[in-house]
């Protein structure tokens, strides 16, 4: 297995998951600082209205990074990491998202934060949006509100240019294509900053979030073209969420389903990568009367903004058939079974490796441009022994062998794959469920769903494992 040269091998977090510290240093909340801890099955809650007593909010503490990155970035250095990803927390930057200035005490934060993983010899990637809109924000529409635009592109030249000279990789709006899950609340919450109105039709959720991804489009692109004019060294992608959907079965109606589905995923490439909306889309719009508002520069705007790369997050697979669309609850994909193929984890993510392979060469094969793996990883139970170790062989299992469709991608298929960096590389609050236990870490953090623990770091046995697959460029799997 030959993984190119300079292949950027590494870690991926999120601020809100790690860095807890909420209310320091002039941070003003973000939308996930009111999202109560749920579990497998138990929906988080969210509280728009503020802090409810009593209740649990995990990404409030995170695991405490923001006090111990150091320590934190010296394990991964450690593990040989040649990268990490993190995303900025807008509202350290700005707390309300529409204020006069930056606060200056986060700007400071990040900027100690990126000089640590370039002293570590870390390329640092850094999210500008990842379920991290100031909760202000928010109350005013989020991304409904054409105004968005106007703060994400005013709080991303500000980061773009305070440190453009310590990153060079940026990724705009982490798993955009999350919200194409309309009626599930958290996603366009997540995604587009919208606050759940119980008042709304489905069709006026559907409409709120069509009319949040254009304006996200318009941001993406500005911010493309602003930071190519910041330095024209930048790499700036897009991120999405690459679960392909497969066919049930051969049926002809399967088939035809499970294509109309991808184009939920796909749409969002296309705008990214071809500068303009596909016709499918247009024609949804007109099919199903949404008014999406634009304004006349915006086309212009987004054929000018086009991504330098593709960066995804793969986890799992879907099957879809046509047959169980009218049993469909609202939750998930209409239609959607389960593949009797693979197996899952503890929580229902069915695990495909070869699926990754598949979405590497879908979109290298539609777009044309190098792709980064930036989340890939199994979230588990664990319980470490005395010494906090966990043999967590179902990790490496899980890694090695979609390590290996990677190198497939490049070496079977050709396909340009800049970069790997393993979801979670210390275990961190899990976003869907809020959960601690969901842990998808190579770094065990002794810390409960509620908070309680030591907080100790300690080295899982995928560690080891995963420091020799970077020493040997991953041949050594
Ligand atoms: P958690 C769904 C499908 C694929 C990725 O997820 C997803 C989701 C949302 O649950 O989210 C991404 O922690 C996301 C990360 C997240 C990670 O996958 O729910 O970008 O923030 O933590 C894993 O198990």
């Amino acid at each position: 297995m030959k993984f190119p040269e300079g292949f950027l091998w590494g870690g991926a977090v999120a601020a809100h998951q790690l860095e807890g510290a909420w209310n320091v240093d002039g941070r003003g909340p973000s939308i996930c600082d009111v999202l109560t801890g749920g579990a497998h099955g138990v929906k988080r809650v969210i509280t728009a209205d503020g802090v409810e007593p009593g209740k649990n909010y995990p990404n409030q503490r995170g695991i405490d990074y923001y006090h111990t990155f150091r320590e934190d970035d010296a394990l991964f250095q450690e593990m040989g990491f040649k990268c990490f990803r993190t995303s900025i927390s807008w509202s350290r930057i700005f707390p309300n998202g529409d204020d006069a200035e930056p606060n200056e005490a986060g700007l400071k934060f990040y900027e100690e934060l990126f000089r640590d993983y370039r002293a570590k010899g870390m390329e640092p990637v850094v999210t500008l949006s990842h379920f991290e809109m100031p909760l202000a924000l928010a109350k005013q529409g989020g991304f409904t509100n054409r105004k968005a635009i106007d703060c994400f592109v005013r709080f991303a030249t500000t980061v773009m240019e305070r440190y453009k000279d310590l990153v060079k990789y940026w990724l705009t709006f982490n798993e955009v294509n999350n919200q194409m899950e309309m009626h599930t609340e958290i996603f366009p919450y997540t995604n587009s900053g919208i606050i759940p109105d119980p008042n709304d039709t489905p069709h006026e959720v559907e409409q709120k979030v069509w009319q949040a991804i254009h304006h996200e489009f318009v941001a993406s692109a500005l911010v493309v073209r602003k930071g190519h004019e910041i330095n024209p060294n930048f790499k700036i992608g897009c991120m999405l969420a690459m679960v392909p959907i497969y066919p049930a079965t051969c049926r002809p109606d399967d088939v035809m389903h499970a294509e109309v589905l991808m184009r939920d995923r796909l749409l969002f490439g296309d705008v990214y990568c071809y500068g303009e909306y596909p016709h499918y889309l247009t024609h949804r719009w007109e099919r199903d009367g949404f008014d999406i508002k634009m304004e006349p520069g915006d086309a212009d705007i987004i054929k000018h903004g086009i991504v330098d790369f593709i960066s995804i997050s793969y986890y799992m697979s879907a099957a879809v058939s046509a047959d169980a669309v009218g049993s469909w609850d609202g939750h998930g994909l209409p239609g959607q079974v389960r593949n009797p193929y693979i197996a899952a984890t503890d929580w229902g993510w069915q695990i495909d490796p070869v699926g990754l392979r598949y979405v590497l060469c879908t979109l290298y094969e539609r777009y044309r441009k190098p792709i980064f793996v930036v989340e890939n990883g199994i979230g588990m139970y664990e319980t470490p022994d005395e010494h906090g170790y966990v043999a967590d062989d179902a990790r490496i299992a899980y890694l090695r062998s979609h390590i290996e469709e990677v190198g497939k991608a490049i070496a079977l298929d050709g396909v340009e794959v800049m970069g790997y960096t393993v979801w979670g590389c210390i275990d961190v609050i899990s976003f869907g469920t809020g959960e601690m236990k969901k842990r998808y870490g190579m770094i065990y953090v002794d810390a409960d769903d509620y908070g309680n623990g030591t907080y100790k770091r300690s080295r899982k046995k995928s560690f080891e494992w995963y420091r020799k697959v970077i020493a040997s460029n991953g041949e050594e799997l």
